[in-house]
């Protein structure tokens, strides 16, 4: 377990949120692959029926929503991830001296949490990105955005997959109490897309692309007139091998094909489920004792966003009855699961309305496995 406990005095003082031009409804991306599956099982008729391969399973729109509570999703780009002659999205390659996509969707939200922090890029001293999968090694996406933004200091990327936005957010805690920076651009920039075997029906559903960023920084330097003091921070990690990505570089030394089996994105979800939720609601109930509070005085929930059921039960593992989508609200049958940004932007559309005086919790939890959290009080500035 690990848990810091800092001098209070820091604030997330505004986030951004970029949501990508494309969305796909669950009937939209169940007719791309069942045509996928009805063509496959065509062409391999003989070899399916001699059982030398087996037929690929039908999806449904009912299932999906029934299973994760996920109606629609947003992507970058739809056209290449619904043509079943594809089942991946396009996105063309860019030359060295254009911004990267990933770097692209993080300056948008970046730019975002700037304006709503009241910020100007010379303010910020430090960026973090933060995401489950990076698009290339380096130069870091973070300095890329620096860069763009025109930002003295430092910045470096990080990937914790689905706790990549609560862990970045921690390390600007951590920077920003140790002294080496004043005010931390966090960004988390999800291009999940490219990731998602569209012709899998278990979790050609799961995943949306969008970014969000954070600016956090000390509450003497903040400008906005309110903003999120940050109480305490927790975050543990616990080896599982129940949710998956072995795609790497170093495929092209062990002589296998970079994208063959089990190289994109793969998990048990079930086992996932079961061992998860009693782990994010001990951990949460933990975080509010250690804080001096109950979950009852915590005013907002802002969970990780990978599926309803999940949600809910936490929810009522922590408030009992008073559970409610008020108070633990859900974002992902929107955005579906949006892997670390989930619950950022869940805080971002879900935190403006409460009273100076509200205290929330912002939680992730996914594949590591890995949770963080950081409880906020909201305060006049
Ligand atoms: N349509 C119809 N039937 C289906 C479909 C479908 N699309 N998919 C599965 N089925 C079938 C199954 O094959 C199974 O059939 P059978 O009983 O014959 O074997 C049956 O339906 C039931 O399947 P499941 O038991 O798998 O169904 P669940 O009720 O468990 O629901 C979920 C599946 C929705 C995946 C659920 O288990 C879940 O959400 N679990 C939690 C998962 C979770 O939170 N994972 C976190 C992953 S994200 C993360 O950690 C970050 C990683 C970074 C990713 C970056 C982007 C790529």
């Amino acid at each position: 377990m690990s848990e810091y406990k800092m001098p209070r005095g820091i604030v997330i003082s505004g986030t951004g949120l970029w949501t990508p031009p494309d969305t796909i409804t669950n009937e939209e991306l169940v007719t791309a692959l069942n045509t996928f599956a009805q063509k496959y099982n065509r062409e391999n008729a003989a070899a399916i029926e001699a059982g030398e391969l087996e037929a690929k399973p039908f999806s449904s729109a009912e299932f999906i929503e029934k299973a994760s509570g996920i109606k629609s999703r947003y992507v970058v780009s739809k056209e290449g991830i619904l043509d079943p002659e594809r089942m991946r999205p396009y996105l063309p390659e860019r030359a060295d001296d254009e911004l990267c996509l990933q770097a692209e969707m993080g300056l948008k939200a970046a730019k975002l949490a700037l304006e709503k922090a009241n910020k100007k890029p010379e303010d910020i001293d430090a960026v973090i990105v933060g995401a489950s999968y990076l698009q290339r090694s380096y130069p870091a996406i973070a300095i890329e955005i620096q860069g763009a933004l025109g930002i003295d200091g430092f910045a470096f990327d990080m990937e914790v997959a689905c706790s990549s936005a609560t862990f970045s957010l921690q390390r600007a805690v951590d920077a920003i109490s140790s002294g080496s920076a004043k005010a931390v651009l966090v960004i988390n920039p999800e291009l999940a897309s490219p990731q998602v075997d569209y012709t899998d029906r278990d979790s050609h559903f799961i995943f949306g692309d969008v970014a969000v960023a954070s600016v956090v920084e000390r509450k003497d330097l903040c400008n906005a007139d309110t903003a999120w003091e940050i109480l305490g921070t927790k975050a543990k990690t616990v080896f599982s091998n129940n949710i998956r990505s072995n795609f790497s570089y170093t495929a092209r030394a062990a002589d296998v094909d970079p994208y063959g089996d089990g190289k994109l994105f793969r998990q048990n979800g079930r086992k996932v489920f079961k061992e998860v939720c009693p782990m994010a609601a001990e951990h949460l109930e933990n975080q509010v004792q250690e804080l001096g509070m109950t979950p009852a005085a915590i005013d907002r929930w802002w969970l990780h966003q990978a599926n309803i059921n999940m949600n809910n039960l936490i929810a009522k593992k922590l408030m009992g009855d008073d559970a409610s989508i008020e108070r633990a609200p859900i974002v992902l049958d929107r955005f579906a699961n949006t892997a670390c940004a989930g619950s950022v932007i869940a805080f971002n559309l879900h935190s403006d309305d409460l009273p100076v005086g509200s205290k929330g919790v912002i939680c992730s939890f996914g594949a590591g496995y890995s949770i963080g959290s950081l409880a906020l009080e909201k305060v006049a500035v």
